[in-house]
């Protein structure tokens, strides 16, 4: 007769199932590492780190001149929210592409720290009763607003520099929303466990930490001397032999970090840093070689602009108070044409070097549009029919700027058609998103 197995009790059935520790459970996490000092030390540098990529990141909504025209940003202005914006400059020529840059690098190389800060608290996050005070009620309510809105930035970030397609239209809308959200939660956070992290940091004792766990029972307080486990509820109350140490872990955070750096960094330079930027996609778009050899953001036949289009029979479309003027390509040659040497930098983080640009000024336009004095913004059509970005307003300070064209060459030769040939808009230290390709109407003053 086979064994029977021994039946067992509901008490009994109820107190395994209690032993087994969830990731809820403070005793599920095991890691020496754990502790007051390595969430302090992670704390710190997300404080820098993530306060530039708000900063970086309002500047690059401000950089699109939302609240110029809905083509520009579905809510221009967005309310309130956009009591910051100001008339983005034109110079120096490389602001966005070092703002922009920094933006995306820097949300980047975040990512190892921000997980190993998750890491480091996550029993934390799940503790009952969730609210013991009102205090504590309002720090749970922030932390939510932080981490949902943190995780929200990065992944709505991250998914737009890859898959720029995800979001058509509703980036900038998600993306800014977030990061306010998130704001809300990062200066309560900030005001509430700066003064614990500076004196975790400076003493490595976690007072006001109270309250014994599990296992350290034993243990004396009210000493003075190194930190130790019984006042830390961030340690591990059950801890493994250590295999690596704080510091060990903190490098190799910083290696994860280090590693992002170098193959994300090189997507706002040329040459060799640009080929080992493994994590940009648009490295895959081929240029080709000659003149027109730097970053394509869609090609023409992406967007299904055919040489028929953009062959003898294109003019461009002049409006203004003199009425609508057309000009052939070769007429738009036959006027004064001026340089400019000026990067294209887009809101995916990837930038070209200066290209030598050559064509017609768009105040000489608007001059010969009616506005002979102080030219007015302008209203940028291009001939592409479907998809985003064949559209955009730029405002006057913009088409003032006597670096601001109406490109028809770029490094001695026509454009190529991938960058806009017949003409397209460079404008100084704007996102490259304003620089239209393939233009066919500008229409000066009516924003
Ligand atoms: N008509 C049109 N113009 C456009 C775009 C587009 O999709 N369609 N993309 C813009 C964006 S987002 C960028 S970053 C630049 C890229 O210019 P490039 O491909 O010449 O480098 O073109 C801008 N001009
Ligand atoms: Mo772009």
């Amino acid at each position: 007769m086979p064994e029977r197995r021994p039946t067992r009790s509901l008490p009994e059935t109820l107190r395994t199932l209690r032993a087994l520790r969830t990731p809820a459970d403070p005793g599920f996490w095991r890691s020496p590492v754990r502790g007051a000092r390595f969430t302090a030390v992670l704390g710190v540098v997300l404080l820098v780190g993530l306060t530039l990529l708000f900063v970086t990141g309002l500047l690059s909504y401000a950089a699109y001149n939302p609240d110029l025209n809905p083509v520009n940003d579905k809510t221009p202005g967005k309310g309130w929210l956009g009591f910051y914006l100001f008339s983005w400059p034109t110079g120096p020529h490389w602001l966005y592409r070092l703002t922009q840059g920094l933006h995306v690098t820097v949300g980047i190389v975040l990512v190892p720290v921000l997980l190993a800060k998750l890491w480091s608290v996550i029993p934390r996050l799940f503790a009952l009763p969730p609210a013991r005070s009102v205090g504590h009620a309002l720090e749970r309510l922030s932390l939510l607003l932080l981490i949902g809105g943190a995780l929200f930035q990065f992944v709505t970030g991250l998914l737009n520099i890859q898959l720029d397609y995800l979001f058509p239209g509703s980036f900038y809308t998600l993306h800014f929303y977030g990061a306010w959200v998130f704001l809300a939660g990062f200066v309560t956070h900030t005001v509430l466990k700066t003064p614990q992290a500076v004196r975790v940091l400076r003493q490595g004792i976690p007072r006001g930490e109270g309250g014994t766990r599990r296992g350290e029972s034993g243990t004396p307080r009210g000493e003075s001397g190194p930190p130790r486990r019984g006042t830390d509820t961030l340690a591990a109350p059950d801890p493994l032999p250590a295999t690596l140490s704080r510091r060990g872990a903190l490098a190799m955070v910083g290696a994860g970090s280090l590693l992002l750096l170098i193959t994300s960094a090189g997507r706002s330079f040329d040459g060799p840093l640009r080929r080992i930027a493994l994590l940009t996609p648009r490295g895959g778009t081929d240029p080709g070689p000659g003149p027109n050899a730097f970053q394509v953001n869609k090609t023409a036949s992406a967007v299904r602009i055919t040489p028929a289009d953009t062959g003898e029979n294109w003019r461009l479309t002049v409006r203004g108070p003199a009425g609508e003027l057309r000009f052939s390509r070769a007429e738009l040659l036959a006027m004064e044409q001026h340089s400019a040497e000026l990067p294209i930098a887009c809101v995916e983080g990837w930038s070209t070097s200066d290209q030598r640009w050559r064509g017609v000024r768009l105040a000489d336009l608007a001059a010969l549009a009616g506005y002979p004095d102080r030219p007015p913004g302008v209203f940028v059509e291009s001939l592409q029919r479907g998809g985003s970005f064949r559209k955009a307003a730029l405002r006057d300070n913009q088409v003032r700027d006597g670096r601001s064209l109406l490109a028809l060459e770029v490094n001695g030769a026509p454009l190529s058609p991938d960058h806009g040939y017949p003409a397209r808009i460079i404008v100084p230290a704007a996102p490259g998103v304003l620089n239209t390709k393939w233009v066919e109407t500008l229409t000066f003053g009516e924003l």
